[in-house]
Protein backbone atom coordinates (compact mmCIF):
# COMPACT_ATOMS: atom_id res chain seq x y z
CA UNK A 1 0.00 0.00 0.00
CA UNK A 2 1.30 3.09 -1.24
CA UNK A 3 1.57 5.55 2.00
CA UNK A 4 1.42 9.60 1.75
CA UNK A 5 1.42 12.00 4.80
CA UNK A 6 0.24 15.04 2.19
CA UNK A 7 -3.30 15.97 2.72
CA UNK A 8 -2.53 17.86 -0.71
CA UNK A 9 -3.80 15.91 -4.02
CA UNK A 10 -5.95 13.62 -1.95
CA UNK A 11 -8.73 12.97 -4.60
CA UNK A 12 -5.96 12.93 -7.34
CA UNK A 13 -4.14 10.26 -5.45
CA UNK A 14 -6.57 8.03 -5.16
CA UNK A 15 -7.89 8.54 -9.07
CA UNK A 16 -4.41 7.74 -10.39
CA UNK A 17 -3.67 4.65 -7.55
CA UNK A 18 -7.50 3.24 -8.84
CA UNK A 19 -6.60 2.96 -12.55
CA UNK A 20 -5.70 -0.93 -12.69
CA UNK A 21 -8.83 -1.54 -10.79
CA UNK A 22 -10.71 0.81 -13.18
CA UNK A 23 -8.97 -1.03 -16.36
CA UNK A 24 -10.57 -4.10 -15.28
CA UNK A 25 -13.50 -3.13 -15.35
CA UNK A 26 -13.35 -0.96 -18.37
CA UNK A 27 -12.04 -4.32 -19.98
CA UNK A 28 -14.81 -6.35 -18.80
CA UNK A 29 -17.08 -3.51 -20.57
CA UNK A 30 -15.74 -3.64 -23.60
CA UNK A 31 -17.17 -7.24 -23.59
CA UNK A 32 -20.46 -5.92 -24.36
CA UNK A 33 -19.31 -3.48 -27.46
CA UNK A 34 -16.84 -5.90 -29.04
CA UNK A 35 -19.50 -7.94 -30.96
CA UNK A 36 -20.67 -4.82 -33.00
CA UNK A 37 -17.22 -3.01 -32.98
CA UNK A 38 -15.69 -6.34 -34.96
CA UNK A 39 -18.12 -6.36 -37.30
CA UNK A 40 -19.41 -2.10 -38.00
CA UNK A 41 -15.56 -1.15 -36.43
CA UNK A 42 -13.84 -1.74 -39.37
CA UNK A 43 -11.87 0.65 -40.85
CA UNK A 44 -13.87 3.49 -43.18
CA UNK A 45 -12.92 3.18 -47.10
CA UNK A 46 -12.00 6.84 -45.50
CA UNK A 47 -10.01 8.68 -42.28
CA UNK A 48 -11.17 7.75 -38.95
CA UNK A 49 -9.95 10.78 -37.43
CA UNK A 50 -9.73 11.13 -33.42
CA UNK A 51 -11.10 14.00 -31.60
CA UNK A 52 -11.14 15.68 -28.66
CA UNK A 53 -9.81 18.75 -26.05
CA UNK A 54 -6.91 19.17 -23.82
CA UNK A 55 -6.27 15.66 -22.23
CA UNK A 56 -8.32 14.13 -24.58
CA UNK A 57 -6.91 15.02 -27.66
CA UNK A 58 -3.95 13.97 -26.69
CA UNK A 59 -5.58 10.63 -25.78
CA UNK A 60 -6.81 11.21 -29.67
CA UNK A 61 -3.20 11.32 -30.67
CA UNK A 62 -2.00 7.82 -28.62
CA UNK A 63 -5.62 6.33 -30.27
CA UNK A 64 -5.18 7.44 -33.88
CA UNK A 65 -1.49 6.07 -33.98
CA UNK A 66 -2.58 2.92 -32.36
CA UNK A 67 -5.78 2.66 -35.10
CA UNK A 68 -3.09 2.71 -37.70
CA UNK A 69 -1.38 -0.07 -36.45
CA UNK A 70 -3.53 -2.46 -35.76
CA UNK A 71 -6.61 -1.85 -37.69
CA UNK A 72 -4.38 -0.99 -40.45
CA UNK A 73 -6.51 2.23 -41.36
CA UNK A 74 -5.89 5.48 -42.02
CA UNK A 75 -6.45 7.99 -39.41
CA UNK A 76 -5.73 11.61 -37.85
CA UNK A 77 -6.02 13.02 -34.69
CA UNK A 78 -6.99 16.93 -34.40
CA UNK A 79 -8.28 19.08 -31.96
CA UNK A 80 -11.74 19.59 -31.89
CA UNK A 81 -11.37 23.38 -32.75
CA UNK A 82 -9.58 22.77 -35.81
CA UNK A 83 -12.88 21.08 -37.56
CA UNK A 84 -14.56 24.52 -36.19
CA UNK A 85 -12.01 26.77 -37.28
CA UNK A 86 -10.57 25.10 -40.45
CA UNK A 87 -13.14 22.52 -41.35
CA UNK A 88 -11.55 22.63 -45.22
CA UNK A 89 -8.58 21.11 -43.78
CA UNK A 90 -10.17 17.66 -42.91
CA UNK A 91 -14.08 17.79 -43.65
CA UNK A 92 -14.56 16.00 -47.03
CA UNK A 93 -18.57 15.54 -48.26
CA UNK A 94 -17.08 13.11 -50.75
CA UNK A 95 -15.02 10.78 -48.77
CA UNK A 96 -16.22 7.97 -46.19
CA UNK A 97 -14.14 9.10 -42.97
CA UNK A 98 -15.15 8.18 -39.51
CA UNK A 99 -14.64 10.40 -36.81
CA UNK A 100 -14.51 9.14 -33.12
CA UNK A 101 -15.12 11.91 -30.60
CA UNK A 102 -12.89 11.78 -27.16
CA UNK A 103 -14.41 13.64 -24.07
CA UNK A 104 -14.84 12.65 -20.71
CA UNK A 105 -17.84 14.54 -20.13
CA UNK A 106 -19.40 14.61 -23.34
CA UNK A 107 -19.92 18.21 -22.64
CA UNK A 108 -16.71 19.84 -23.72
CA UNK A 109 -18.27 22.64 -26.31
CA UNK A 110 -15.83 22.63 -29.16
CA UNK A 111 -16.38 18.45 -29.41
CA UNK A 112 -19.96 19.22 -29.02
CA UNK A 113 -20.43 21.33 -31.83
CA UNK A 114 -17.30 19.29 -34.07
CA UNK A 115 -19.65 16.24 -33.66
CA UNK A 116 -22.75 18.29 -34.90
CA UNK A 117 -20.81 19.23 -37.92
CA UNK A 118 -19.42 15.97 -38.78
CA UNK A 119 -23.50 14.45 -38.52
CA UNK A 120 -24.32 16.83 -41.01
CA UNK A 121 -21.72 15.16 -43.56
CA UNK A 122 -23.43 13.40 -46.46
CA UNK A 123 -21.63 10.12 -44.72
CA UNK A 124 -20.78 11.57 -41.46
CA UNK A 125 -20.61 8.45 -38.63
CA UNK A 126 -19.78 9.62 -35.31
CA UNK A 127 -18.70 7.77 -32.48
CA UNK A 128 -18.29 8.40 -29.59
CA UNK A 129 -15.55 7.22 -26.23
CA UNK A 130 -16.95 9.14 -22.75
CA UNK A 131 -17.19 8.65 -19.01
CA UNK A 132 -20.36 10.02 -18.54
CA UNK A 133 -23.55 8.25 -19.47
CA UNK A 134 -26.01 11.25 -20.59
CA UNK A 135 -24.15 13.51 -22.31
CA UNK A 136 -25.09 16.89 -25.08
CA UNK A 137 -22.42 14.65 -27.17
CA UNK A 138 -24.56 11.45 -27.53
CA UNK A 139 -27.20 14.00 -29.21
CA UNK A 140 -25.14 14.35 -32.12
CA UNK A 141 -23.37 11.06 -32.46
CA UNK A 142 -23.85 7.39 -34.53
CA UNK A 143 -22.73 5.73 -31.45
CA UNK A 144 -21.88 6.13 -28.10
CA UNK A 145 -19.76 4.15 -26.04
CA UNK A 146 -19.44 4.81 -21.76
CA UNK A 147 -17.09 4.29 -19.51
CA UNK A 148 -18.19 5.15 -15.73
CA UNK A 149 -15.55 3.98 -14.06
CA UNK A 150 -13.31 5.70 -15.37
CA UNK A 151 -14.80 9.46 -14.59
CA UNK A 152 -12.50 11.78 -12.46
CA UNK A 153 -14.14 13.36 -9.74
CA UNK A 154 -11.03 15.38 -9.91
CA UNK A 155 -11.21 18.52 -12.24
CA UNK A 156 -7.67 16.82 -13.56
CA UNK A 157 -7.77 13.93 -16.04
CA UNK A 158 -5.84 10.82 -14.68
CA UNK A 159 -7.82 7.80 -14.77
CA UNK A 160 -10.44 8.96 -17.35
CA UNK A 161 -7.22 9.10 -19.83
CA UNK A 162 -6.30 5.65 -19.38
CA UNK A 163 -9.62 3.65 -19.31
CA UNK A 164 -10.69 5.46 -22.63
CA UNK A 165 -7.39 4.55 -24.03
CA UNK A 166 -8.08 0.83 -22.88
CA UNK A 167 -11.23 0.87 -24.64
CA UNK A 168 -9.62 2.52 -27.71
CA UNK A 169 -6.89 -0.23 -27.63
CA UNK A 170 -9.38 -2.42 -28.04
CA UNK A 171 -11.92 -0.85 -30.19
CA UNK A 172 -8.47 -0.81 -32.58
CA UNK A 173 -7.85 -4.68 -32.19
CA UNK A 174 -6.89 -5.79 -29.81
CA UNK A 175 -7.89 -8.62 -28.05
CA UNK A 176 -9.33 -7.99 -24.00
CA UNK A 177 -8.15 -11.09 -22.66
CA UNK A 178 -4.62 -9.98 -24.22
CA UNK A 179 -4.67 -7.11 -22.07
CA UNK A 180 -5.34 -8.76 -18.43
CA UNK A 181 -1.83 -8.58 -17.49
CA UNK A 182 -1.62 -4.96 -17.48
CA UNK A 183 -3.90 -4.78 -14.32
CA UNK A 184 -1.02 -6.46 -12.29
CA UNK A 185 1.48 -4.47 -14.54
CA UNK A 186 0.01 -1.57 -13.51
CA UNK A 187 0.03 -1.76 -10.19
CA UNK A 188 3.07 -3.15 -9.54
CA UNK A 189 4.25 0.01 -11.50
CA UNK A 190 2.66 2.68 -9.15
CA UNK A 191 3.72 0.51 -6.14
CA UNK A 192 7.46 0.72 -7.44
CA UNK A 193 7.49 4.20 -8.79
CA UNK A 194 6.34 5.74 -5.92
CA UNK A 195 9.34 5.00 -3.82
CA UNK A 196 11.59 6.78 -6.63
CA UNK A 197 9.66 9.98 -7.64
CA UNK A 198 10.76 12.23 -4.39
CA UNK A 199 14.66 10.97 -5.91
CA UNK A 200 13.54 12.19 -9.07
CA UNK A 201 12.93 16.10 -8.11
CA UNK A 202 16.04 16.08 -5.78
CA UNK A 203 17.53 18.00 -8.03
CA UNK A 204 15.00 20.79 -7.57
CA UNK A 205 13.99 21.04 -11.20
CA UNK A 206 12.35 24.01 -12.61
CA UNK A 207 10.96 23.16 -15.84
CA UNK A 208 10.55 20.18 -17.49
CA UNK A 209 10.71 18.26 -20.60
CA UNK A 210 8.69 15.29 -21.82
CA UNK A 211 9.78 13.58 -25.16
CA UNK A 212 8.53 10.76 -26.92
CA UNK A 213 8.06 9.08 -30.33
CA UNK A 214 5.24 7.51 -32.34
CA UNK A 215 1.86 6.44 -29.97
CA UNK A 216 4.70 7.77 -27.06
CA UNK A 217 4.37 11.04 -28.04
CA UNK A 218 0.75 12.33 -27.66
CA UNK A 219 1.29 10.07 -23.86
CA UNK A 220 4.36 12.70 -23.50
CA UNK A 221 2.13 15.95 -24.00
CA UNK A 222 -0.41 14.33 -21.71
CA UNK A 223 2.19 13.84 -19.03
CA UNK A 224 3.47 17.68 -19.71
CA UNK A 225 0.30 18.72 -19.25
CA UNK A 226 -0.33 16.80 -16.40
CA UNK A 227 2.70 18.34 -15.07
CA UNK A 228 1.35 21.58 -15.90
CA UNK A 229 -2.43 21.49 -14.51
CA UNK A 230 -1.27 19.62 -11.11
CA UNK A 231 2.13 21.72 -10.12
CA UNK A 232 1.95 25.00 -11.96
CA UNK A 233 5.18 23.94 -13.65
CA UNK A 234 6.69 25.04 -16.81
CA UNK A 235 6.52 21.94 -19.20
CA UNK A 236 7.18 21.24 -22.74
CA UNK A 237 6.68 18.08 -24.69
CA UNK A 238 8.73 17.25 -28.31
CA UNK A 239 9.12 13.92 -30.66
CA UNK A 240 12.39 12.65 -28.98
CA UNK A 241 14.72 13.91 -31.69
CA UNK A 242 13.09 16.86 -32.26
CA UNK A 243 15.09 18.16 -28.79
CA UNK A 244 17.68 18.96 -30.67
CA UNK A 245 16.22 20.94 -33.09
CA UNK A 246 16.08 24.04 -31.03
CA UNK A 247 14.37 23.00 -27.57
CA UNK A 248 17.57 22.09 -26.41
CA UNK A 249 19.10 25.35 -26.64
CA UNK A 250 16.87 26.55 -23.34
CA UNK A 251 18.26 22.72 -21.48
CA UNK A 252 20.23 23.58 -18.05
CA UNK A 253 20.38 22.48 -14.67
CA UNK A 254 16.87 23.44 -14.01
CA UNK A 255 15.67 21.26 -16.53
CA UNK A 256 14.36 17.81 -15.58
CA UNK A 257 13.64 15.66 -19.07
CA UNK A 258 11.83 12.23 -18.78
CA UNK A 259 11.95 10.05 -21.84
CA UNK A 260 9.01 7.48 -22.38
CA UNK A 261 10.79 5.18 -24.64
CA UNK A 262 10.27 1.47 -26.71
CA UNK A 263 12.37 -0.97 -28.35
CA UNK A 264 11.55 1.30 -31.55
CA UNK A 265 13.29 4.08 -30.38
CA UNK A 266 15.29 3.55 -27.14
CA UNK A 267 18.99 3.20 -29.12
CA UNK A 268 18.17 6.34 -31.08
CA UNK A 269 16.78 8.07 -27.76
CA UNK A 270 20.11 6.89 -25.66
CA UNK A 271 23.06 9.94 -27.27
CA UNK A 272 19.99 12.57 -26.85
CA UNK A 273 20.07 11.62 -22.98
CA UNK A 274 23.95 11.70 -22.95
CA UNK A 275 23.56 15.54 -24.48
CA UNK A 276 21.26 16.40 -22.53
CA UNK A 277 22.77 15.32 -19.09
CA UNK A 278 25.94 17.60 -20.23
CA UNK A 279 24.10 20.41 -20.36
CA UNK A 280 23.30 19.78 -17.23
CA UNK A 281 19.70 18.23 -17.14
CA UNK A 282 18.43 15.43 -14.83
CA UNK A 283 17.26 13.16 -16.87
CA UNK A 284 15.11 10.20 -16.49
CA UNK A 285 14.05 7.11 -18.74
CA UNK A 286 10.79 5.13 -18.65
CA UNK A 287 10.85 2.03 -20.74
CA UNK A 288 9.92 -1.95 -21.13
CA UNK A 289 13.19 -2.99 -20.02
CA UNK A 290 16.46 -0.79 -18.79
CA UNK A 291 16.40 2.79 -18.46
CA UNK A 292 15.56 4.93 -15.37
CA UNK A 293 12.29 3.30 -14.59
CA UNK A 294 11.27 0.02 -16.20
CA UNK A 295 7.62 -0.96 -16.67
CA UNK A 296 8.59 -4.80 -16.94
CA UNK A 297 5.18 -5.39 -18.06
CA UNK A 298 5.89 -8.28 -20.62
CA UNK A 299 3.60 -6.23 -22.90
CA UNK A 300 4.13 -5.49 -26.85
CA UNK A 301 4.20 -1.80 -27.14
CA UNK A 302 0.62 -0.38 -28.21
CA UNK A 303 -0.93 -2.98 -25.27
CA UNK A 304 1.41 -1.38 -22.24
CA UNK A 305 0.65 2.05 -23.57
CA UNK A 306 -1.11 3.16 -20.55
CA UNK A 307 1.37 2.14 -18.35
CA UNK A 308 4.06 4.70 -19.43
CA UNK A 309 1.72 7.72 -17.67
CA UNK A 310 1.35 6.17 -14.49
CA UNK A 311 4.90 7.15 -13.45
CA UNK A 312 4.20 11.05 -14.92
CA UNK A 313 1.25 11.18 -12.96
CA UNK A 314 2.78 10.57 -10.17
CA UNK A 315 5.46 12.31 -11.11
CA UNK A 316 3.44 15.61 -11.20
CA UNK A 317 1.56 15.24 -8.10
CA UNK A 318 4.83 14.51 -6.18
CA UNK A 319 5.91 18.21 -7.98
CA UNK A 320 3.04 19.86 -6.59
CA UNK A 321 2.90 18.61 -3.36
CA UNK A 322 6.78 19.69 -3.17
CA UNK A 323 5.42 23.17 -3.90
CA UNK A 324 2.37 22.94 -1.98
CA UNK A 325 0.31 23.23 -4.29
CA UNK A 326 -3.37 21.50 -4.52
CA UNK A 327 -3.60 19.22 -7.85
CA UNK A 328 -7.31 18.73 -6.34
CA UNK A 329 -8.09 22.50 -7.14
CA UNK A 330 -6.08 23.25 -10.21
CA UNK A 331 -5.68 26.66 -11.15
CA UNK A 332 -7.38 28.69 -14.06
CA UNK A 333 -8.90 24.69 -14.89
CA UNK A 334 -12.68 23.80 -14.98
CA UNK A 335 -13.74 20.10 -15.27
CA UNK A 336 -15.90 20.95 -18.38
CA UNK A 337 -14.61 23.79 -20.93
CA UNK A 338 -17.78 25.19 -22.45
CA UNK A 339 -18.20 28.07 -23.79
CA UNK A 340 -20.59 29.13 -26.25
CA UNK A 341 -19.70 28.99 -29.96
CA UNK A 342 -21.40 31.01 -32.50
C1 LIG B 1 -11.32 17.90 -21.76
C2 LIG B 1 -10.66 18.99 -20.87
C3 LIG B 1 -9.48 18.39 -20.16
C4 LIG B 1 -8.82 19.40 -19.24
C5 LIG B 1 -9.84 19.96 -18.29
C6 LIG B 1 -11.01 20.52 -19.06
O1 LIG B 1 -12.52 17.53 -21.23
O2 LIG B 1 -10.23 20.02 -21.70
O3 LIG B 1 -8.54 17.95 -21.10
O4 LIG B 1 -7.77 18.75 -18.55
O5 LIG B 1 -10.26 18.94 -17.44
O6 LIG B 1 -11.56 19.51 -19.93
P1 LIG B 1 -13.40 16.36 -21.87
O7 LIG B 1 -13.87 16.82 -23.24
O8 LIG B 1 -12.52 15.15 -21.98
O9 LIG B 1 -14.54 16.21 -20.91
Amino acid sequence: MIESASILGRLTEAEILSQPRVWRAALERCGDYLPFWRTTGQAPAGVTFFVGCGTSYYLAEAAAAAWRVLAGGESRAVPASELLLYPELYLRADRDDRFVMVSRSGATSEVVKAAERCMALPRGQVHVFTCCEASDLAAHATQVYVFPEGFDESVVMTRSFTTMLVALLVFAGVAPQSMEPLVAAGEDVLRRFAALAASWLRSGPAEFVFLGQGPLFGLAREASLKMKEMSLSTSEAFHSLEERHGPKSVVGERTAVVLLSSENSREWERPLLSELKELGAATWQIDETGGDFSLSSGLELYRRLPLYILPCQWLALTRARAKAVDADRPRALSAVVDVSLE
